[in-house]
């Protein structure tokens, strides 16, 4: 279907695509200028936040991109099954988990359990998320002016050809972006119904879960088993290693991740670390338990009637392996150096196709990287320090070294906390807000208040780790990221010396002030 010439509302943009997907036999549709076999600089195969950033960014730059997506929508699965609907669920675990500590007290009413259903957010997701597809279409085609094909699988021929919706196109360059799909332990029962990952929850749950046993201790796990348990569903998480503890996760501070997981568990969460789940079993087709070895050995079985996994998630790479003879690391993904080339020339790949985080910035600059790597900059992109966060019932944020890394390459390391750890004070008690958001907490339940840390190197002045739980601070360490990693870096004295916005990723401005005039820096 030749879409050129339709300038859709997001009204009928989302119209469409609920077509397209609901109807497996819907046509290609195609977004393309007139000119007879035209040569692209660049086919993104894939038209995620790497993709969709990549060609917008070519385009921009006076080149001719074009995106091919199986989706009839450009965003990829952050809009679709990811962040999207995992922002929601974080944003009601967080509501919840307040309307739980202060039920029936204050102006809040008495919580009522049968209210929070995961079914009813994953309904409500659902039924809004077409909008945010809409949004993303009309946006590339009316605003980026970036051409594509959607609705449509991409067949990679060579290293400059892709077939798609009965065409084959040419480009002097190929950026594959493709994304990644969650990796299934092997553990028996998994096809039993009523076991779930982060995809299927949002396209299959079709009943309210009771009580869940998660199994993987990756970032999805905790922010799902949060959400999970704030509803009220009794969750257990079994993860092999400690929580936060995993490879994929680094800057780790322990202060701030016993904060994190003792939270977990004062509100009521189950976790069995270092542990391997053994089997999956269930009565009548239905998952009924899981069975799960513990670290002393003893096997143990946890009863449910929802099993959701968060073992992370690897791309498809077949396709660019046997198509082009691409090369793949040892984790599963493409290989590829700072400028997203892979090992075939001409040949790129971004976003959740390659090592690092799979988070946003690294999707979209990836595919940025490429973009103007193809366009004739030399331009690295180094993604190996980068702020961190993730959910629990509370916004977890990093940023640089944590206090025990920094005392592996610092002789004089100065710790600038909140609650302050001083013996006698009953400081995991203060009655102060000790994170941004959490006023409320510090004034009724001040254990729930939050924590951070600023980690200086003593000798430099300079700011080399920030970790904060609380809500609200990723904004914060966005900056606080580029400052922290800025060739002049970032001291206590110019942090000190900002102006803030009071409270509370602030204190790290404040409590900086109230030392920053020591010549020979103390903790705080
Ligand atoms: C975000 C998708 S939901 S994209 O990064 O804007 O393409």
């Amino acid at each position: 279907m030749d879409i050129r010439d339709e300038h859709y509302n997001l009204g009928e943009w989302n119209q469409l695509i609920e077509s397209c997907l609901s109807d497996p036999d819907s046509e290609p549709l195609l977004n393309l200028e007139r000119d007879e076999n035209p040569v692209y600089d660049a086919i993104f195969v894939g038209g995620g936040a790497g993709g969709r950033f990549g060609s917008a960014y070519m385009k921009a730059m006076g080149g001719r991109s074009l995106i091919i997506d199986a989706w009839p929508f450009l965003g990829g699965s952050c809009p679709h099954q990811a962040c999207v609907p995992h922002h929601l669920f974080s944003e009601a675990a967080e509501e919840l988990d307040r309307m739980k500590w202060f039920s029936d007290e204050l102006f809040f009413p008495k919580f009522d359990p049968s209210r929070a259903s995961i079914l009813a957010l994953v309904k409500l997701f659902l039924a809004g998320r077409g909008s945010a597809h809409a949004f993303m279409n009309w946006q590339t085609k009316e605003q980026l002016d970036v051409e594509f094909v959607l609705n449509a699988h991409a067949t990679i021929v060579d290293r400059n050809t892709v077939a798609a919706a009965g065409r084959t196109f040419t480009a002097r360059n190929l950026v594959l972006g493709m994304g990644a799909r969650p990796v299934l332990p092997d553990i028996p029962g998994l096809d039993l119904e009523g076991v779930y990952d982060f995809v299927s929850l949002v396209e299959e749950l079709d009943y309210e879960p009771t009580r869940c046993v998660i199994i993987g201790g990756s970032k999805v796990a905790m922010e799902y088993g949060s959400f999970f348990q704030a509803t009220g569903c009794d969750t257990t998480i079994v993860s092999r290693s400690q929580l936060m503890r995993t490879k994929a996760l680094h800057h780790v501070d322990e202060d701030l991740r016993q904060y994190v997981v003792e939270g977990m568990r004062k509100r009521g969460m189950t976790i069995i670390d270092q542990a391997v789940p053994v089997s999956v079993n269930g009565v009548d087709g239905r998952v009924s338990s899981v069975t799960v070895r513990l670290s002393t050995g003893e096997e143990t079985t946890l009863d449910t009637d929802f099993v959701f996994l968060g073992t992370g998630e690897r791309p498809t790479v077949a396709q660019a392996r046997e198509a082009l003879g691409i090369e793949v690391g040892p984790t599963g993904r493409v290989a590829v150096n700072k400028r997203m080339q892979t090992s075939v020339p001409g040949v790129y790949a971004i976003g959740d196709m390659i090592d690092g985080p799979m988070e946003m910035f690294k999707a979209r600059k990836s595919g940025v990287t490429a973009a103007r790597n193809i366009m004739g900059e030399d331009l690295e992109f180094d993604y190996t320090e980068f702020p961190d966060f993730f959910h629990t019932t509370y916004e977890v944020t990093w940023v640089g070294l944590t206090e025990a890394e920094a005392r592996e390459r610092f002789d004089d390391v100065i710790i600038i906390q909140m609650p302050p750890t001083v013996e006698g004070l009953d400081t995991p008690n203060l009655p102060l807000p000790c994170a941004e958001g959490t006023m409320l907490y510090a004034f009724s339940k001040p254990e729930l208040s939050g924590f951070q840390k600023l980690v200086v190197d003593g000798a430099s002045r300079k700011v080399v780790g920030a970790h904060h739980v609380g809500y609200g601070a990723k904004d914060a360490f966005q900056y606080l990221d580029h400052l922290i990693h800025s060739p002049d870096g970032l001291t206590i004295d110019t942090l000190g010396w900002m102006n803030e916005l009071f409270l509370n990723p602030e204190h790290f401005i404040q409590l900086s002030r109230l030392r920053a005039g020591n010549q020979t820096l103390r903790d705080l």
